[in-house]
């Protein structure tokens, strides 16, 4: 994986200095940017894999893709008719054919063995130090905190625009985020409540289906505080678009103090009816 590694930061030392700059701009952890190239800056060990694979896979497709064209170019240049009118009649050669054979092999193992590794690391949830599930409904999120009191709540998009806080993107800010402590592994239990939706969140690199009547797990461990925004990822319906997902990284001592204010503000009533989110009209546009 090492020896990988330095490949790669060697041929991204070398690579397009215009493409470089335009991506050191663009980055950033949580949110889109203008002009963005390239993923949202990465906050967990799952993302940093999947962003080494990525631009490992980049400069292989690259090394490929520019090999192939030298050889169209020489093709091209040395054999046309004008250049090389008398053809050579070789038909077979095996030392060739044993290479061209080899080397996509090995290309593909090459590409397998970091791919796999990379799966299982998403999919094997290490011990994780609390649990969160989320409930992906007609268009919002509920989200339960069963290891901290089994409190509830729901997260709503902040649709007027002037209702805004400072720093809030338009169509990502909601009413209540889902709150967890830094450097702690998160097991995050989804399902869905009516249809198909899906939890992601591109700076943790999760993307997971909330599915009815089921229960998928995946697990982020966030390396530094802030606020990280998704958005549902499965065609869920007329809103779909606007049940978007923000997750505010804090550290510890501040999420004991959310969660003793959560468990009092999102107090569960069990005697009361259910309660239904209120709905904002959808947004002229
Ligand atoms: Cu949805």
């Amino acid at each position: 994986m090492l020896k990988f590694k330095r490949l790669a930061a060697l041929s991204g030392a070398i690579s397009f200095p215009l493409l470089a700059s335009l991506a050191a701009v663009a980055a950033e952890a949580g949110r889109p940017t203008n002009w963005q190239l390239g993923f949202q800056d990465s906050v967990t060990p799952v993302m940093d894999n999947i962003v080494w694979f990525h631009e490992y896979l980049l400069y292989l497709i690259t090394a490929i893709a520019g090999f192939v064209l030298v050889l169209l170019l020489i093709v091209i240049v040395r054999f046309n008719a004008r250049t090389n009118p008398l053809p050579s009649r070789t038909t077979h050669n095996t030392l060739i054919e044993v290479i061209w054979t080899m080397v996509p092999v090995l290309i593909l193992v090459a590409i397998a063995i970091p791919s796999f590794r990379l799966l299982f690391f998403q999919l094997n949830t290490p011990p994780a130090d609390m649990t969160v599930k989320a409930t992906g409904k007609q268009w919002y999120w509920t989200y339960s905190y069963p290891d901290n009191g089994n409190f509830e709540f729901d997260s709503l998009l902040v649709r007027d625009e002037a209702k805004l806080k400072p720093d809030q993107p338009r169509l990502l800010g909601v009413d209540n985020e889902l709150v967890v402590p830094v450097d702690k592994t998160v097991r995050v239990l989804t399902t869905g409540a009516e249809v198909i939706h899906a939890f992601a969140v591109p700076s943790f690199g999760i993307k997971i289906d909330a599915i009815p009547g089921r229960v998928n797990e995946t697990w982020f461990k966030a390396n530094r505080e802030g606020i990280y925004y998704g958005q549902c990822s499965e065609l869920c319906g007329r809103d779909h678009a606007f049940m978007p997902i923000a997750v505010r990284v804090v550290s510890e001592q501040a999420f004991n103090t959310w969660v003793n204010e959560a468990k009092q503000k999102f107090a569960r009533d069990d005697a009361a009816p259910k309660s239904v989110a209120a709905v904002d009209p959808v947004p002229s546009r």
